[in-house]
C-alpha cells in the first residue's frame, strides 16, 4: 500500500536525523523549567516532540506546516469526495503520518483500506452491551477500544521477539485497523443508546466520514459534508494537549495502540477538554430556554455574567496555547454560513461571538477570550438531528484518533524511550527555591 511504502521509505530517515539531533543537541536548553511550570500544569514548556501539527499562539494550528483554509480551500488542497468539497480526513492522515500531500490514488487507497478493515467483531458489541446502557458514551467508547487489545498485531510480535525497527510496522497495521473500525464503534454506541439498539451495517462505497455519517443513520449529503470537516478539524492540536500527550505517555511504555488511545479518550472526556463540545451546547439551549428564543446581546451579557458569578467558566471560550478565534471555529462557521444560516441556535453562537469576549475581557481572568473549537461544533451536530449532547465527545475522539495513532506510529519509528520526566516534592520546593535562579524567560 503506498502510504506503508512511503512510511517505510521516510521513517529510516527521520530515525537516523533524530539519533544525529539527540546526539548533537540534546544538551541545548528549549527554554527555562520553573516552579511555576511544575505546579502551572507545565504550560508553554518546550519538553515534548510532536511532528504531526504545531500550534501558534496567534495563528492556531497548522498541520504539517499547512494551515487549515490552506488544506480546505487554497494551494494545498486535500482530495474531496465527488460532489463534496471539504477534506477527506484519509488524506489528512497521510499528510499527519508523512507530511506530505497525498494524491486523490493515494487517499482512495487509503479509504479502500479502512472499508475492507471495518467490521466491527462481536465481543466489541458485547462489551458495550454489557455496560447498563446510561453509561456515559465516552466511557462506553474507552471501554469498546480497550476490549480490541486482544487483536494487537504489536502486542503479538512484541511477544514474539520483534525488532525495534519494526515496532512502528506493527503500529501501523494496529492503527489502521483501530481507525477502519472506530466509526462503526461509536455508531454502535449511538444506535444503542439513542436509537432502540438498531445496528446500521457500513456502506464500503463510502469514504470514511459518509460511512460514519451512515452508521448513525444520517444520509444527507450536506451531513457527510459535515462528518467530513468535522473529523479533519478535530484531528491533532499538537503535542501537549490531554488527548494527545497521554495517548504519547501510554504508548511509551510499549503498550499498544488500543491501550494508548483508550487512555488518550479517558482524557477526552474532561469537561475542560473534549466534554467542554457538550457542555457548551447546554449552555446554548440554557439560553434559548430562559429567553424562549434567541437572546438579545444585553440578555446574553446579563446570562454571561450569571454563569461567571456563580463560579462556572463560558464552555468553548479560552485556551490554554491560542490566543485568537480558534481557526477550526472559523471553518465551523463557514460551514454554518453555507449550509444553515438561518438556524436559530446558529444565531446565538453567532451572538456569543459579539459578546462573550468583551464580556471575558471585563471580567479579566482568561487570558484567550475568543472562541476555541467546541464553541461551534454542537449546533452544527444539532441541526443535522445529532441532538444527545452527551454523545459529542465522541465524535471528538474518533477524530483524535487520527492524531494520536499517527503521533504514536512516528514516536515509534523514531525509536522514542519511555517517558519519564521527574517530580520534584513541596517540601524540596520551600528548602531550595530561594537560592535557585531566576528565570529570564
Ligand atoms: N470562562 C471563565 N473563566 C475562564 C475561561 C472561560 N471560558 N477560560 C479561562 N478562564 C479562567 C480560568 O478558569 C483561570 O481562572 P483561575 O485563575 O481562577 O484558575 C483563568 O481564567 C486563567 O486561565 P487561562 O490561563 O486563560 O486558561 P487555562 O490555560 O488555565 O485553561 C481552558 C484553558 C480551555 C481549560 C479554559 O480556557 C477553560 O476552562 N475554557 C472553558 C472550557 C473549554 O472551552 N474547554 C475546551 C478547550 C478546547 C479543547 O481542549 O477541547
Amino acid at each position: 500500500m503506498k502510504l506503508k511504502e512511503k512510511l517505510a521509505e521516510l521513517i529510516p530517515q527521520w530515525r537516523a536525523e533524530v539519533a544525529q539531533i539527540r546526539k548533537t543537541y540534546g544538551n541545548r536548553k528549549t527554554m527555562d523549567c520553573t516552579i511555576g511550570h511544575a505546579y502551572g500544569g507545565m504550560r508553554g514548556l518546550k519538553a515534548l516532540i510532536c511532528d504531526t501539527s504545531e500550534v501558534f499562539p496567534n495563528e492556531g494550528v497548522k498541520f504539517r506546516g499547512y494551515t487549515i483554509p490552506e488544506l480546505r480551500k487554497g494551494d494545498a488542497k486535500l482530495p474531496s469526495a465527488p460532489g463534496g468539497e471539504e477534506p477527506l480526513p484519509e488524506g489528512l492522515w497521510y499528510l499527519l503520518l508523512t507530511g506530505e500531500l497525498p494524491t486523490e490514488e493515494a487517499v482512495k487507497e487509503l479509504t479502500a483500506e479502512f472499508a475492507k478493515r471495518a467490521t466491527v467483531p462481536q465481543y466489541v458489541i458485547d462489551v458495550i452491551r454489557a455496560m447498563p446502557v446510561d453509561t456515559h458514551p465516552m466511557t462506553q467508547f474507552s471501554a469498546a477500544i480497550l476490549a480490541m487489545q486482544k487483536e494487537s498485531i504489536f502486542a503479538k510480535r512484541y511477544q514474539e521477539g520483534m525488532r525495534r525497527e519494526e515496532y512502528w510496522e506493527a503500529m501501523f497495521e494496529d492503527s489502521l485497523n483501530l481507525l477502519a473500525r472506530i466509526t462503526g464503534i461509536a455508531a454502535y454506541i449511538y444506535r444503542r443508546k439513542y436509537k432502540d439498539d438498531t445496528f446500521i451495517a457500513p456502506d464500503p462505497n463510502l469514504d470514511w466520514g459518509a460511512n460514519f455519517a451512515h452508521m448513525l443513520g444520517n444520509d444527507d449529503p450536506a451531513f457527510y459534508e459535515l462528518m467530513r470537516l468535522y473529523l479533519f478539524l478535530h484531528s491533532d492540536h499538537e503535542g501537549g494537549n490531554v488527548s494527545a500527550h497521554t495517548n504519547f505517555l501510554v504508548s511509551s511504555a510499549l503498550s499498544d495502540i488500543y491501550y494508548s488511545v483508550s487512555a488518550g479518550l479517558d482524557g477526552l472526556a474532561g469537561p475542560l477538554h473534549g466534554l467542554a463540545n457538550q457542555e457548551c451546547l447546554r449552555w446554548i439551549m440554557m439560553l434559548y430556554e430562559k429567553f424562549g428564543g434567541v437572546p438579545t446581546k444585553e440578555q446574553l451579557e446579563e446570562f454571561c455574567w450569571e454563569t461567571l458569578n456563580s463560579g462556572q467558566v463560558i464552555p468553548g471560550y479560552g485556551h490554554a496555547v491560542l490566543r485568537v478565534t480558534d481557526p477550526r471555529y472559523t471553518a465551523q462557521r463557514e460551514f454554518a454560513l453555507k449550509y444553515m444560516a438561518d438556524d436559530e441556535l446558529f444565531k446565538i453562537v453567532s451572538l456569543a461571538y459579539e459578546v462573550v469576549p468583551q464580556v471575558l475581557m471585563k471580567h479579566g481572568k482568561a487570558k484567550n477570550p475568543w472562541p476555541n473549537v467546541d464553541a461551534h461544533s454542537g449546533v452544527l451536530l444539532y441541526h443535522f438531528g445529532i441532538k444527545e449532547f452527551d454523545f459529542y465527545t465522541v465524535f471528538f475522539g474518533v477524530s483524535r484518533a487520527l492524531g494520536m495513532t499517527a503521533q504514536a506510529i512516528l514516536a515509534r519509528g523514531y525509536l522514542l524511550p519511555i517517558e519519564r520526566p521527574k517530580s520534584i516534592t513541596t517540601r524540596w520546593v520551600k528548602e531550595v527555591a530561594e537560592s535557585l535562579p531566576v528565570s529570564e524567560g
